[in-house]
């Protein structure tokens, strides 16, 4: 059972804030069935993401990538937004000085910002109260379903399923023809330098950084909550298990995010205490 303290204590200091940055990692998609990286499934064949998801992988063996990519993709592509993706999708259509930025590929949080939108749409008949751009999250590694061209460098959405029976068969740059890849950041590639700015400049505004659901162990995305805490902000962690982040939280709740989040932030704003 959760610790019910832990959550009032959390409640007030999400309650009590505005400017609020979210961080979530694969642990929030879990519920979902999206595999995490680091869980008992993480492991696609023999072989641990961080190996596959390498531009040396890829020159190596893109045929083996892409066909990870192509389970993934399917995988991903049968998951629907958990109770978490759609708290997380509401608070930030409901306050603007709320950002969400994400290390996850798989679309779920794009996917519940969405249908909250048509939700709030068609409650009030009017356009959302945020504007829905700034509820978007910010990706931090990319899409599962975008590629990117390995000459031109054009960038396409694409949720097509991948046939990497051969080198022959996988995707091809529908401008110049040449092999394509994830659009996504591999281990050892920058992140887009302006991706990363603004997620900094959210961590460094925000009074409260909710980190959910992931390990803390990928950089830079890990450091983002030391930001909001240098600045000083204060974080809470939502994890089922402790993890390098719980000693920088003021509050960190064990339990699962489907299940932890919407109550968590269902939040009055009008009749928070300050
Ligand atoms: C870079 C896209 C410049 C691809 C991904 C500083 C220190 C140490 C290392 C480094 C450093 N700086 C750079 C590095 C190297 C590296 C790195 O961090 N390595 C790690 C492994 C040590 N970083 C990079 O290479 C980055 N680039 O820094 O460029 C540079 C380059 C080289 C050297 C210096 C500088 C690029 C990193 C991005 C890589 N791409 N994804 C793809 O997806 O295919 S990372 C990928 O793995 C995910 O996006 C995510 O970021 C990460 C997985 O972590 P989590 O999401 O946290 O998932 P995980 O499974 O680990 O944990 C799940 C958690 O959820 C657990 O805690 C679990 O308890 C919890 N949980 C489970 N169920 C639930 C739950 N919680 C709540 N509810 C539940 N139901
Ligand atoms: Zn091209």
């Amino acid at each position: 059972m959760h610790d019910l303290h832990e959550i009032d204590h959390a409640r007030r200091l999400l309650g009590s804030a505005r400017r609020i940055l979210i961080l979530t990692g694969a642990g929030v998609s879990a519920e979902s069935g999206v595999p995490t990286f680091r869980g008992p499934d993480g492991l696609w064949k023999t072989h641990r993401p961080e190996e596959l998801a390498t531009p040396e992988a890829f020159r190596a063996d893109p045929r083996l990538v892409w066909e990870w990519y192509g389970f993934r993709r399917e995988r991903v592509g049968a998951c629907r937004p958990n109770a978490a993706h759609v708290a997380i999708a509401r608070l930030t259509l409901g306050n603007e000085d709320a950002r969400l930025v994400t290390q996850n590929v798989d679309g779920l949080h794009e996917l519940a910002l969405e249908e909250a939108v048509l939700e709030e749409a068609g409650s009030e008949g009017m356009s959302p109260g945020g504007s829905v751009s700034r509820a978007a999250p910010i990706r931090l590694h990319g899409s599962l379903f975008r590629t990117r061209c390995t000459r031109c460098d054009d960038r396409t959405s694409d949720r097509h399923p991948v046939d990497a029976n051969s080198e022959a068969s996988l995707p091809r740059c529908r401008k110049c023809g040449a092999l394509l890849r994830p659009d996504v950041v591999w281990f050892g590639e920058q992140l887009d330098p302006e991706i990363l700015q603004s997620a900094m400049g959210a961590a460094e505004t925000a009074e409260v950084c909710l980190v959910v659901g992931t390990s803390g162990l990928v950089h830079p995305a890990a450091s983002l909550p030391l930001l909001t805490r240098g600045s000083g902000g204060v974080v809470v962690e939502v994890n089922t298990e402790p993890t390098p982040l719980t000693e920088v939280a003021v509050s960190s709740i064990r339990g699962r995010a489907g299940q932890v989040l919407p109550s968590l932030l269902a939040v009055d704003r009008n009749h928070v205490v300050d």
